[in-house]
């Protein structure tokens, strides 16, 4: 299916089936938001999602979240996108997937401030360093945290469903070894992928200390979309005050430890940094 397929096409290519009609009709039972606001489908606790909601809110963009029931997510999602991962954005009547593709059209969509450098070379290293972490940065993060935090009920139940009402929770805490299995299939999570994270997160904090410009930024003079997506997939390990959604404090057990040990980095300090610097309150409007 297209990506950039509008929810009416959508809406209409679903129209035959009895079951499709009830989906259109909880739809319909929403309260929708003003046709022009984009529309976030979110996980509350992923790095990935932050990374996408620190853009919206540096832009200062005004948006709606709608935040996404594991499990429910695929359905709707791959409705939407054909894919079924968040964050996915809708925007100007398209659903955009994947972090990098929605920073480039939000890019488009509102250039004042910019994440991306005016200069080309800058701007081709701050894309290569998003890359970067995207790619060697961000699931092996996931793994390692969901490895651990799995192992703890209660910290998985209350992160997981931080947002949803109380049957949601409730649901999710009964059913949670169902819940944790499902995880541990679709992210691949095993102590082998943990081992792989967790000498994959030294080497990301190696590359980004080397990276650093005396400017204290990692590309030219400015905060970049490089800066916002290393320092949103790693606030896992920093928890700054700033995140919009609360992590239920320090990560459990062993994971904790490790984090602990590495809290004098200088990467991590400069997380936080910018964190206090450059993540503005929340441009999410109620729906
Ligand atoms: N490359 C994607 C990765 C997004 C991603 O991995 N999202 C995860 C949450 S951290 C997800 O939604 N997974 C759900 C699934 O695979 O079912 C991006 O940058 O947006």
């Amino acid at each position: 299916m297209d990506q950039g397929r509008s929810q009416d096409q959508a809406t209409f290519l679903l129209r035959d089936s009895r079951r499709e009609r009830r989906v259109d009709r909880v739809v319909a039972a929403r309260p929708s938001p003003p046709m022009t606001l984009p529309v976030l489908w979110h996980f509350t606790f992923s790095h990935f999602n932050e990374k996408v909601r620190w853009a919206l809110d540096f832009k200062g963009i005004p948006h709606v979240r709608r935040a996404l029931y594991p499990g429910l997510h695929i359905p709707r999602l791959t409705w939407m996108t054909g894919q079924a991962k968040a964050p996915v954005l809708v925007l100007g009547g398209k659903a955009i997937a994947d972090s990098t593709r929605i920073i480039a059209a939000l890019e488009r969509h509102r250039p004042d401030p910019s994440l991306y450098p005016s200069e080309a070379s800058a701007r081709q290293r701050s894309l290569l360093l998003e890359d970067f972490v995207d790619e060697d940065l961000g699931d092996h993060l996931r793994a390692y945290v969901f490895y651990h935090l799995l192992r703890h009920a209660d910290y998985a139940n209350t992160l997981i469903t931080r947002g949803f009402g109380a049957p949601g929770r409730l649901i999710h805490r009964l059913f949670f070894p169902v819940f944790r299995l499902a995880y541990r299939i679709r992210f691949e999570i095993n102590a082998d992928r943990a081992d792989l994270g967790r000498a994959k997160i030294l080497a990301a904090l190696d590359r980004i200390e080397a990276e650093l410009q005396p400017s204290g930024y990692l590309v030219g003079e400015g905060f970049t979309v490089a800066d916002l997506s290393a320092a949103a997939l790693l606030s896992p390990f920093v928890l700054p005050p700033e995140l919009p959604y609360a992590w239920p404090g320090r990560l459990p057990g062993a994971a904790g430890a490790f984090c602990e040990s590495l809290a004098a980095r200088p990467a991590l300090q400069w997380v936080a940094e910018m964190y206090r610097r450059h993540r503005p309150r929340s441009a999410e409007v109620a729906a």
